[in-house]
Formats: structure tokens, C-alpha cells, sequence
């Protein structure tokens, strides 16, 4: 413990979880740590679900984090009926489902926005902050774990600060963090960050020791992603991007280093990242706001030297290989806060290229990354909109139908927009890739239609397209059926 808490006047304030819960009242807002389930605050929230289902007291909270946390802790205070309102992403079923039947509040929110939204007061004030750490330097500062996520706002903003000292994670990952503040508007510098492995802050998070509640020690582990391997499909599709990617190159568009990288979760972007293994790209960088399997992968492999972002999250197999020798990763390696990793100037200024996924596209090339059939809230928009509107490409990956065939992810009318046309440079399917670089939406249509779509939907969609053309306009569309396929598909089960 010396080893990790090497500020004496911290020891004093060692306590355990269920005494520090204590400090949780009703109709606060906690802040935890925590982004795509690592770096969570674990073991205090769940000694207040458990103390709260003991004792039967009332109690809500609103709960703010980066990004999704374990399964176990959303889920759990989730089912315990804790939340009254949530943001800004979660990724539980659950707590799906109860956002879903109207029993919680969510606000799904752009990940780089809610730091400014909290310094700016447009959101309650933050009371607890209960930030995972790995150690608490001689002057009182805190190392993160394996996400940056928001903490270091919720440290500057919170009333009280609670630390759980994670001793399962190890005190390799001192040194890989970048914290940077980049302060309330009208005395703001440019944030000077020209190249995606330039260190611009400190390496530690800087706290008010004075506002330090409690310090719990825990072993608790990360939850690990439950990523599916890389199927057929994905791997056609991760296909169809690397000959994209080769075809630039050849028109000198794009070095063969291309440019920086930013991959969304989930199976199918992280099969897509693993397709650059087969491609000919070196000395690839990545800028992104989660490092998954396959950035790992592609490092070990020597195609990607350098890796930037905000979280780590890894299946089980390369979490127990990555995590404890994370020294062999130190120098390729940066953690940030996630205002700064999706910071829309520095994603124009570096040029991204962003692989983000979609649950449906429409015709036109507008994408609902959230929504299922227009009302139902999957995941959250999550960093995807911070990337996709101010990339150099905005790329939205899905597979061209969902549901054994039942549903087609390329539909007339998007039930639910995230992303405009405006955002939207590249669509692929297993089917085929759709540039719409410099083409009107009546180009698009066709380009979307024809090269994304299933055959089992191609000839109604074109059949949509030609009776809207017919009618006229400069987007064409039946509003009486743009819909209609996501009306078929509630009532039968399935658009067919
Ligand atoms: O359902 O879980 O019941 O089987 O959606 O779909 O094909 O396994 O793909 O794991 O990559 O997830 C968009 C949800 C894709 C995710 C989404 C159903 C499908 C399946 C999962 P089941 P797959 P993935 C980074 C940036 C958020 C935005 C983002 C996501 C389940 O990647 O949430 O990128 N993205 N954020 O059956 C109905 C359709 C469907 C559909 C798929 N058209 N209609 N259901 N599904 N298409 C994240 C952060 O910022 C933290």
C-alpha cells in the first residue's frame, strides 16, 4: 500500500466500501470513473445498491460517467431502481431495458460534451466523484487506471472525492496518461496537439486533497468486452475498406501510412480494425477514444507505432496478456482525457479516417447508430458523433441486414438520425462499399442502393427510389411509406 499511496495523510482515510457508500444521498449526482467498462468506480456503487436493498431506504441518484462501466454495476443499480437519470452512454441490458419501458431517465449525449456541459453549469452540479485509481503520488495527486474517461472533471467540479485504489491494476500503467484542462471559454488556448503521440498535460490527475472523502482499497478486475470474433461478413467488409484504403494510396490521395485512425465499439468495427492485419498500411497510427483487441493486435503485428486514446477494453484472452505487461506498450501508448481524445479540433486538425457503426443507413446516406426501429435505445451515440462530423472520412460500417435477413440496415427513411448525410463520406455492407464523396443525394441513392443493400431488399429499394423520383424533389421520398418498412417489420417480424 506504500507503494500506492505514498501521501501519508491519505492512509488515515482508508475505509471500507460500505462505510464511503454512506456518503451517497438521495437526489445526488455521482460522478464515477469508468469508459467502455475499464477504469469503473466498482465497488463503492455496489455497496450502495447492496445497502440500499437491505434497508429498503429511498434513494435515487443521477449517475454520469465517460462512457459504459461493467455490466454488473449499471446493471445492478439498474435493477435496483436506483438511477433517476443517466448519462451519457450505457451499454447494458438491463438498464436498456428499463430506459426503454420509461422506468429511468437517459440523455445520450456526444462523449466530448459533457465536460463542457458540467463546467458550464448546464448540468447539476457533480456532489460525488468515485474515481478508480492505481496510486496517489507524494503530493496528492491521482494516477487513473485504465481509462481516463471524464474523471479528472468530475474531480475539478465534485463536492467530495471518493478514491478506490484498485490494486489488481498495475502500477505499470503510471505514466501512460496525458491530462490535460482546457479551461472555461474566453480564456482558452488553442490545445496544442499537432501529432497523436505529443504528451500537452501531466501524467497524474490533479485533485483538491482537502475534498477527498475516503479512499477504499479494492482488487476488483475490469469486466472484460464481449467482443464477437470476426465472422465471414466482417471480414468481407474489412475487405471492401482495405481495397478503398489501396485505391486511395494509388491515387496519391493518401500515404501508405494513411492517416490517423478511429475505430467505435463492437464486434464489427473491431473486425474491420483487425482487416489492416492482411493490407499492405505501416506505420499506421491510431487516435481514437477505446483501444481494443485489434489495436493491440496490429501493434504486436508492427503496423501500428503509435496509439492514442482514452480507454483500454480487451476481451478476457488479451486482457490478461496486454494488461499486466502493459510496460511492453509504454512507449506506444497515450490515455486522455475523452474531452481531448474527441475533441472535434484536434480530429480536423490531425485528419481522421473514422470507422464508426451503424444500425441503419437510409438511401441517402443519414445513419441511426442508436435507435432500434426508430423508439428502442440500443447504446448511446457515444464518441461516434464527436468523429464522424469532423473527419477527414467519416466511415459508418453495419451489416446489410440484421435478424437472420428479417430486417434490412439499408432502409428508405433512417427511423432515428445520429448522423446527417452532411457527416456520412463512406457506407459499407458485406455487400459493398459506397463512396459519396462529392455526390448529390440523387447520386447517392443509387450508389447506396446498389452497393450496400442485400439482394433480398435491393429491388424494392430501387422500386422506392424511382416512385419518389417520379414525384419529384431535391432528397425524393413517399412520406407515406419511407416508413413503412419499419411499420411492416413491428406488425409481421420482418420487412420482407
Ligand atoms: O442484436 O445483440 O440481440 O444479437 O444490434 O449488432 O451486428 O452484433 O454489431 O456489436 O458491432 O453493434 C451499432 C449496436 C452495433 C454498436 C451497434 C442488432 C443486432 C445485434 C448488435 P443482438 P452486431 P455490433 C464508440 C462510438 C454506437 C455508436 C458508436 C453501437 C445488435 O456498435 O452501439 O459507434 N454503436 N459509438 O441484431 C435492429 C437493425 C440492427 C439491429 C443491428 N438494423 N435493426 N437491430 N442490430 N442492426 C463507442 C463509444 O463511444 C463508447
Amino acid at each position: 500500500i506504500e507503494q500506492r499511496i505514498r501521501n501519508k495523510a491519505f492512509l488515515d482515510k482508508i475505509i471500507s466500501s460500505e462505510a464511503a457508500s454512506l456518503l451517497i444521498k438521495d437526489g445526488m449526482t455521482v460522478g464515477l470513473s469508468g469508459f467502455t467498462r475499464s477504469g469503473d468506480a466498482k465497488v463503492v456503487p455496489l455497496a450502495l445498491a447492496d445497502r440500499v436493498q437491505k434497508s429498503g431506504e429511498k434513494l435515487k441518484i443521477n449517475l454520469f460517467t465517460g462512457a459504459s462501466i461493467g455490466d454488473e454495476v449499471d446493471g445492478v443499480l439498474a435493477e435496483a431502481g436506483l438511477i433517476h437519470k443517466r448519462l451519457p452512454f450505457q451499454n447494458e441490458r438491463k438498464m436498456r431495458n428499463k430506459i426503454n419501458a420509461g422506468e429511468m431517465l437517459f440523455i445520450d449525449q456526444h462523449l466530448s460534451h459533457t465536460a463542457e456541459q458540467l463546467r458550464n453549469g448546464f448540468l447539476p452540479p457533480v456532489d460525488v466523484a468515485i474515481l478508480e485509481i492505481v496510486a496517489i503520488t507524494e503530493d496528492g495527486q491521482i494516477i487513473p487506471s485504465t481509462s481516463v474517461g471524464n474523471s479528472s472533471i468530475f474531480a475539478a467540479l465534485a463536492s467530495q472525492i471518493i478514491l478506490e485504489l484498485n490494486v489488481a491494476q498495475p502500477l505499470g500503467l503510471e505514466g501512460l496518461h496525458d491530462i490535460y484542462e482546457p479551461g472555461m471559454r474566453g480564456q482558452r488556448q488553442p490545445i496544442a496537439l499537432t501529432s497523436v503521440d505529443q504528451r500537452i498535460g501531466t501524467p497524474y490527475i490533479k485533485i483538491d486533497p482537502d475534498k477527498v472523502a475516503a479512499v477504499v482499497v479494492t482488487e476488483k478486475s475490469d469486466s472484460t468486452s464481449a467482443i464477437k470474433a470476426p465472422d465471414e461478413e466482417t471480414e468481407v467488409m474489412a475487405g471492401h475498406l482495405i481495397e478503398f484504403f489501396e485505391h486511395e494510396v494509388k491515387k496519391g490521395r493518401l500515404p501508405r501510412s494513411l492517416a490517423p485512425l478511429q475505430s467505435g465499439i463492437g464486434s464489427v468495427a473491431n473486425a474491420v480494425l483487425h482487416g489492416f492485419l492482411k493490407s499492405d498500411c505501416t506505420d499506421l497510427e491510431v487516435y481514437s477514444e477505446v483501444l481494443q483487441d485489434a489495436v493491440f493486435d496490429l501493434m504486436d503485428a508492427g503496423k501500428v507505432k503509435f496509439a492514442s486514446a482514452c480507454s483500454i477494453t480487451l476481451s478476457p484472452e488479451r486482457a490478461a496478456d496486454v494488461i499486466p505487461n502493459i510496460d511492453k506498450y509504454r512507449d506506444r501508448i497515450l490515455l486522455r482525457p475523452q474531452e481531448i481524445s474527441n475533441h472535434p479540433e484536434i480530429i480536423r486538425r490531425l485528419g481522421l479516417i473514422c470507422i464508426n457503426t451503424a444500425i441503419e443507413c437510409d438511401i441517402y446516406g443519414n445513419v441511426n447508430s442508436t435507435h432500434v426501429m426508430g423508439s428502442n435505445m440500443m447504446n448511446g451515440i457515444g464518441g461516434s458523433g464527436d468523429f464522424a462530423r469532423n473527419a477527414l472520412l467519416g466511415v459508418f460500417v453495419t451489416k446489410s441486414t440484421a435478424k437472420d435477413g428479417k430486417i434490412s440496415s439499408i432502409v428508405p427513411f433512417a427511423s432515428h438520425v445520429d448522423h446527417t448525410e452532411h457527416d456520412v463520406d463512406l457506407i459499407v455492407t458485406e455487400q459493398g462499399l459506397a463512396d459519396l464523396r462529392g455526390l448529390a443525394p440523387r447520386e447517392r441513392a443509387k450508389v447506396v442502393i446498389n452497393n450496400c443493400a442485400h439482394p433480398l431488399y435491393k429491388d424494392a429499394l430501387l422500386d422506392y427510389y424511382n416512385s419518389a423520383v417520379k414525384r419529384g424533389g431535391h432528397t425524393p421520398h413517399l412520406l407515406e411509406e419511407a416508413l413503412a418498412w419499419h411499420a411492416k417489420y413491428l406488425q409481421t417480424g420482418s420487412m420482407k
